[in-house]
Formats: structure tokens, sequence, C-alpha cells
């Protein structure tokens, strides 16, 4: 039996990993299940050999036992949206040749037909789960371990892959950085096909030997129960997520507001990452809970680069500095390193925290890395030595609570809509969302379209967070003298 395979989790200790719902789960437990999945899904074999194991599974003890199991076991695991559309899901399956699809209840029965569609065989985490656990296989660092799936600036997403190596690297930075230990108790509410959930909170606590409290969402009375009792000492969310308790602040009496608060006040950190946290939300947030957000910078390719000091001056309005082992480097747009304070450029990461490739995509690998930098595509600048993030070089990205969306990948579902002739997707400002996606249309002769029509004919042919928050109907697209739409000028006409 393995137990020391890429990335660890704590085994051999009393404390309580898992907390879901009412159910606590030990260490031994969790490690014991995990080990008895992987020889389950190695059946014969000596080792999965990299094999995709899909898994459409919400936050749960069942979801790290296939995680870690498929590691365990030698093959990809490849963590999937439980809220995605099953368009997107065809997308996801078919581009990583995923074999095995992991799945229960209610959930397995919505994926059947599309995995009978792709052959894939469907099971549960009770049809895989031996009896005992068999021999597992060693498993060097350098293999590939996980899949996830970024959107980018084309119209389909991308399969970014991590080794065990990357992924060791991503969670013991972290654990440095932020001094994570075996007392910390943190709540888990992001979704779990993205690295803030999966890295972060996750895999960071897992290997501290710490306490994650499941939820299967962002369920705001439920959880503010536990902060007011005290449960948490670490908390780690998007901007969004202190807009919404903000927001849930106003709706509740003043005295419960008073005692949410100090339960926050109390804890050792509170993050805020995934997207730009205003400075006027981290100046509301310290006056109400005396807590100074820690503000961080991650990318799925690189999982988290720089962050604000856990000991030491934490600024509004900056991602701090590189994170030890991560080296951080801005470059001008004829590839020239930018060593002066104040000059804006390119945020370009390596270290061992750096992805390995997009999965079968060499053209998009090659692509993203120059000079051995992988290039991010953000672009910030260096102020008495924090960086502070100006924004993206591509307007075809939009950050919508937390979500990173492609334009162009919302576009190609709008323009399959029949009365729709010609669409530019944008972000515009918005105090919850970051960014709010908004279709600009214009129609075909004669035609004509209602948003609330156009919400629902979307549901189902794209995850509900990237459906426009509104549409603009025009005569037509503003277009420059390539026949490309001026996305700039309408972002400045709305
Ligand atoms: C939900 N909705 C959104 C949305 N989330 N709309 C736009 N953008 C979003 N991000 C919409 C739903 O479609 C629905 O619309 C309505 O809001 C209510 O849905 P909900 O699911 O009840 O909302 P809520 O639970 O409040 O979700 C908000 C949220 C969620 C902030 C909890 O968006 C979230 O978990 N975001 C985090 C994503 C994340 O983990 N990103 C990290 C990526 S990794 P309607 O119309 O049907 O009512 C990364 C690297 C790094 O970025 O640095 O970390
Ligand atoms: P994703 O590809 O979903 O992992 O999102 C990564 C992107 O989120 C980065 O490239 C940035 O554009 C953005 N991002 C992450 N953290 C921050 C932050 N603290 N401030 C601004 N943008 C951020």
């Amino acid at each position: 039996m393995t137990t020391e395979s890429f990335p660890h989790l704590r085994a051999g200790n009393d404390n309580i990993a898992l907390v879901e719902g009412d159910t606590t789960y030990t260490y031994d437990t969790v490690n014991e299940r995990i080990d008895r999945f992987a020889t389950g899904l190695l059946g014969d074999k000596a080792d999965l050999q990299e094999e995709r194991i899909a898994f459409f599974i919400p936050a749960s003890l069942d979801y790290v036992t296939v995680m870690h199991g498929v590691w365990r076991a030698g093959g990809i695991a490849v963590p999937l949206n439980v809220a995605s559309a099953v368009a997107e899901l065809d997308h996801y399956l078919t581009c990583a040749s995923v074999t095995r699809m992991v799945a229960n209840g209610e959930y397995q029965e919505s994926l059947r037909e599309l995995c009978a569609e792709l052959n894939i065989e469907l099971v549960s985490v009770d049809d895989v789960i031996a009896e005992s656990a068999g021999q597992l296989p060693e498993i060097d660092v350098d293999r590939r371990a996980m899949m996830l799936f970024t959107s980018g600036t084309t119209n389909k997403p991308k399969g970014v892959v991590s080794t065990h190596k990357t992924i060791r690297a991503q969670i013991t930075t972290l654990i440095d950085a932020w001094s994570w230990t075996s007392d910390d108790v943190i709540p888990l509410f992001l979704p779990l096909h993205h690295i803030h959930g999966i890295i972060n909170i996750l895999s960071c606590g897992l290997w501290a030997g710490a306490t994650v409290h499941l939820f299967a969402k962002f369920d705001i009375p439920k959880i503010t129960a536990q902060i007011q009792a005290g449960t948490y000492n670490v908390f780690m969310a998007v901007p969004t997520i202190y807009v919404k308790l903000l927001q849930y602040f106003d709706t509740i009496p003043e005295e419960e507001v008073k005692k949410i608060c100090a339960g926050f006040t109390a804890m050792r950190l509170n993050i805020s990452g995934s997207a730009a946290c205003p400075v006027k939300l981290f100046n509301q947030w310290q006056e109400l809970t005396d807590q100074v957000l820690l503000e961080r910078y991650g990318m799925t390719e690189i999982g988290m680069g720089l962050s604000n000091p856990y000991d030491g001056e934490r600024r509004a309005g900056y991602v701090g500095q590189p994170l030890p082992g991560v080296e951080a480097q801005l470059f001008d747009e004829s590839d020239s390193p930018i060593n002066e304070e104040g000059k804006p450029g390119e945020i370009r990461i390596k270290g061992d925290n750096v992805f390995l490739e997009y999965w079968d995509n060499e053209k998009a690998t090659t692509e993203s890395f120059k000079d051995g930098w992988f290039c991010t595509g953000d672009v910030a600048v260096i102020e008495e030595g924090y960086f502070r993030i100006m924004g993206r070089s591509s307007v075809d990205i939009i950050k919508s609570g937390g979500y990173k969306l492609s334009a162009l990948e919302i576009e190609g579902v709008l323009l399959t809509h029949e009365a729709i002739a010609e669409v530019a997707v944008i972000g515009v400002e918005d105090d919850t969302w970051g960014e709010a996606v908004v279709a600009v249309i214009g129609l075909k002769d004669g035609a004509s379209l209602d948003y609330n029509d156009l919400k629902n004919w979307c549901d189902g042919k794209m995850s509900a967070y990237k459906i426009p928050k509104q549409i603009k109907i025009v005569d037509a697209l503003p277009r420059n003298a390539m026949g490309k739409v001026t996305k700039p000028k309408l972002k400045e006409l709305l």
C-alpha cells in the first residue's frame, strides 16, 4: 500500500479531516477508504497509466475518495463542474478522452445518455470500492495527475494538466506562506473543479492535517451560523462572496451581524482572490471585522503566484510578492524584462508550480511559454515592491464572481440562436460580480428577441453563470477597418 503518493493526505492522526453535514470523518477513515477505492479502480491492473477518470460529484467524502483514489492508482483525475450544461460536458469528456466516469445517484442518471453516446463506463463510488485495500503503484512525481478545464481566448475550454509535482509545489508554498497547521478549521463552499477550492482550501487543508467543512454551495445562513459559533479560524473566498456577505448583513438584525462579524474577527486569516478585490470592499471588511484581507493572485495554470504577506503589511488593491519557490517577472511587449518600478508589463511565471501542458494541444502549450516563462496574459505594475494587477491583455476574457469566462465561447453558443445575426460578448464592471456578462446583439432582418426568452434558451447550452446578465440590441456592431468588432469601444458605450 502506498500512502506516500502525492499529494498527501495527513494519514495517521486522530484529527477530523472532513465534516459533511452532521457527519465527521477522521484522517484514518478517509485514507483507508481512498486506498480501497484505488484498489477497486485498478481491478487487475497494476497501474492506471494515466487513464483519464472523470467525476461528477459535489463536495463530499466521495469527492475526496475519488480524487485521491485516482491519484494513488496512477490515473489522471478530471473533476467536473456539477453545474455544467451537458453540451459543455461533451466537450470536456471528448477532449480528455475520458474512459470512466464516477457519479452517484441523480448525478449518475443525468449522465447516462451522454456516457453511452461517448462510450464511457459510468460507475458509482460504491460500484468501485474494494472490500479491502490491495497493492497500489509507486507514483513518480513527474507523472500527470489532474486536468482542469479553463476558458481562454479560443471558443473551447482547454484541459490544464498538472503533475503530482506541480500539485505538491502549489500546496506546499501556501502551507508555508499562510502558516497552515493541523489546528486549522476551514469551510469549503467554492466549486471543486477549480484550483481555488481544490488546491488552496481542500488540498492545503488535507496536507496540513486540518479540518475541512464541506458545503455543496455557498449556503449563507448555514455557514454564518458556524462562523458565529466560532467553528472556523481561516476563511478563503472570492470577492463576490464578501460582497454577498455584506448584502446579507443588510437583511438580518444588527445583533446577528455583530455576532457573525465577531466570528470573523476571531479568525487568524481571511483571504480574497480569483478576482480583484476592490479597495472599498477591503476597507468595508476591515471596518466590520477588523480583518485585513490577504489578497493573492493565481491562475489555473500556476496555482498561486503572488501573495500579500501573512506577517507584514497587506496592501489594499495589491496582490503582494512572489510566493516561496515562484519566480515572477514583468515583460514589455517586445519580451524584454521590466526592472523598474511603476512600468506596467505582462506577468510571467516560472517554478515547479507551473502546469505541464494543455492536454492534446501542443500548439497552445508552446504559444503560452516564452523562454521558459509561462505568459499569464495579466498586466501588472510593481509599486514599492508590491504587484498591482492592472487588467488583462485580452478583452475576450471575463471574470465573473471568480469564474473565468471566454467571451468567444459564449458568442459561439449565442450565434446558433435563430434570431441572432451578430453578437459581441463583453464584461461590464459590476459591484457584485466584478464583471457582468453583457451580450451586444445585432438581429437578423425582421427578428426580435426578448431577454427572458434568450435566458431560457441558454439553459442547458451553457453553465448558468455564463448566461448574459443583460442584452443590448444594436443595428450593427462597431467594427474597425479590418472588420473586427471594437470591444473596448462597446465597453465605453455601455
Ligand atoms: C452564480 N451566478 C452567477 C455566478 N454564480 N452569475 C455570474 N457569475 C457568477 N460567478 C448566478 C446563477 O447563474 C444564478 O442565476 C444566480 O447567480 C444564483 O446562483 P447561485 O448558485 O445560488 O449563486 P451563489 O451560490 O451566490 O454563487 C455565487 C458564488 C459562485 C460567488 C458562490 O459564483 C462561486 O462559487 N464563484 C467562485 C468560482 C471559483 O471558485 N473561481 C475560482 C477559479 S480558480 P439565476 O439567474 O439563475 O438566478 C482561479 C484562480 C485563483 O480563479 O486565483 O483562484
Ligand atoms: P482562472 O484561469 O480561472 O484560474 O483565473 C485566473 C485569473 O484570475 C488570472 O489570470 C487573473 O486574471 C484573475 N485573478 C486571480 N486572482 C486575482 C486577483 N487577486 N486580482 C485580480 N485578478 C485576479
